[in-house]
């Protein structure tokens, strides 16, 4: 069911040509996406209504969900659903809480100063998947960041869904309702993405848009970045296992599966320096795969060429590998846990010792899920208060302190060849500089 890579040997040079891991053409989709996107910007709310009739089937009579319907959603969710999404709030609240950051000077000079100020974008656009996903839990992991981090405006959109008269999922409505979110339209795809990026007759457009999406989406996304900023673009989701003869081969499937169970290119990959460990996580695989619900999709996802287990002879060696596949999820089931942990250098978020698995993670654990795939953890953090914060210098010289740099700046200005640069000090001086 799943395949093995064997690196007992010494290591490859260029360790990711060997790692398995899936590949999503983004660049593909762009073609189909532009033509949607101009649409929009041209026609506004009457093509998002037409590409809405188009791709979902939905007569759209205004793109905008109606409060009420929030509300009604959120009072009938099954209260177990209400509970424990509160409480993912709230420990995710605590944390994000703590990622606030407070602005700070510098005294360069006696008279010169440089304040880092942090300002949070104007307005952020959330999209939501629908469909088969149906994820109230990434809107927690969106929301919650982006009003810690005081963004003042806060639109969420998903795709309007037949079976529901036309509104987005009932659980994702409730979930914008608990949060406090009551700008929400039932628009899906790309069109979603450029009628923020544009804004169309009842939707501001927005300063960034974030949120995972299909392949359309992060096309869109990808297209219209720079006229909005956007978070990192989601692939597949990812879980690596560093592992040792301690671990749990029982608990090491099950984390192996929980991720697979996403997607059919989700990958899972165990890297492991302990060949028995590999012998019974194998045997264990199908047993659990057989007794859970997604068993089909869990199972192309775990024998696709995405996913694999990796054998090591030491855990520097496993290391070095999880450090260059730079997993999106990333457990460390070894002894002394934290200690290995302290050591890795790329994952997007790290899950210690025998009682943290990802699940704990999507959910419950506080952390953001929202986090980088496809190898982008080597230069990327996931979602947090810092995504939509903006740091501003704020530089204030008095003339005393000008006058000290003064000279420096003419130097360089001139090793430049860019005398002009210095005469713009040199004026305030009568163009001289003071000595
Ligand atoms: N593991 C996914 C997030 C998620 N899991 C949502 C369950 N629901 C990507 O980090
Ligand atoms: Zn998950």
């Amino acid at each position: 069911m799943i395949s093995r890579i064997d690196l007992r040997g010494s290591l490859p040079g260029d360790l990711r040509d060997v790692l398995p891991r899936a590949e999503l053409d983004v660049e593909a989709a762009l073609e189909k996406v532009r033509p949607i996107c101009e649409d929009v910007r041209h026609r506004g709310a009457a093509a998002v209504r037409e590409l809405t009739a188009r791709f979902d089937g939905v007569e759209l009579e205004s793109t905008r969900v109606p409060v009420e319907e929030l509300g009604r959603a959120l009072a009938a969710l099954d209260p177990a659903v209400r509970a424990a999404l509160e409480e993912s709030i709230r420990r995710a609240r605590a944390v994000h809480r703590d990622q606030r950051r407070t602005d700070t000077t510098t005294r360069v000079v006696p008279g010169g100063t440089v304040t880092e100020r942090w300002v949070p974008v104007d307005r952020v656009g959330l999209y939501v998947p629908g469909g088969r996903a149906v994820y109230p839990s990434s809107v927690v992991m969106n929301v919650v960041p982006a009003q810690e981090a005081g963004v003042d405006s806060l639109a969420v959109t998903s795709p309007a869904q037949k079976e529901f008269g036309g509104l987005p999922h009932p659980t994702i409505l409730a979930a914008c309702a608990l949060l406090g979110v009551d700008e929400v339209y039932a628009v899906g795809g790309a069109q979603a993405v450029a009628m923020f990026a544009y804004g169309i007759e009842e939707c501001a457009p927005a300063t960034m848009v974030t949120g995972p999406g299909n392949i359309w989406v992060a096309a869109a996304k990808r297209l219209l970045k720079g006229r909005i900023g956007i978070d990192s673009e989601a692939g597949p989701t990812e879980i690596a296992i560093l592992a040792d003869e301690t671990a749990d081969p029982v608990h090491v499937a099950a984390d192996l599966i929980s991720q697979a169970e996403h997607d059919v290119i989700a990958a899972s990959v165990l890297v492991t320096t302990s060949p028995e460990l590999a012998d019974a996580v194998e045997k264990e695989l199908p047993g659990q795969v057989a007794a859970t619900r997604h068993s089909e999709r869990i199972t192309e996802a775990l024998s696709g060429r995405q996913s694999g287990i990796v054998l090591v002879s030491s855990l520097d060696d496993g290391l070095r590998v999880v450090d260059a596949y730079a997993a999106e999820h990333l457990e460390i089931q070894t002894a002394d846990a934290a200690a290995v942990a302290a050591r890795v250098r790329n994952a997007g978020a790290i899950f210690v010792g025998p009682y943290s698995p990802v699940s704990l993670g999507d959910y419950m654990a506080g952390s953001n899920h929202v986090l980088p795939t496809g190898g982008c953890a080597c230069h990327s953090s996931g979602l947090s208060v810092q995504t939509f914060l903006r740091g501003i210098h704020v530089v204030e010289y008095s003339r005393e302190a000008l006058a000290g740099a003064a000279p420096h700046v003419c130097v360089l200005a001139d090793a430049e060849d860019l005398p002009a640069h210095g005469a713009a000090v040199r004026a305030r001086f009568d163009w001289g500089i003071p000595s």
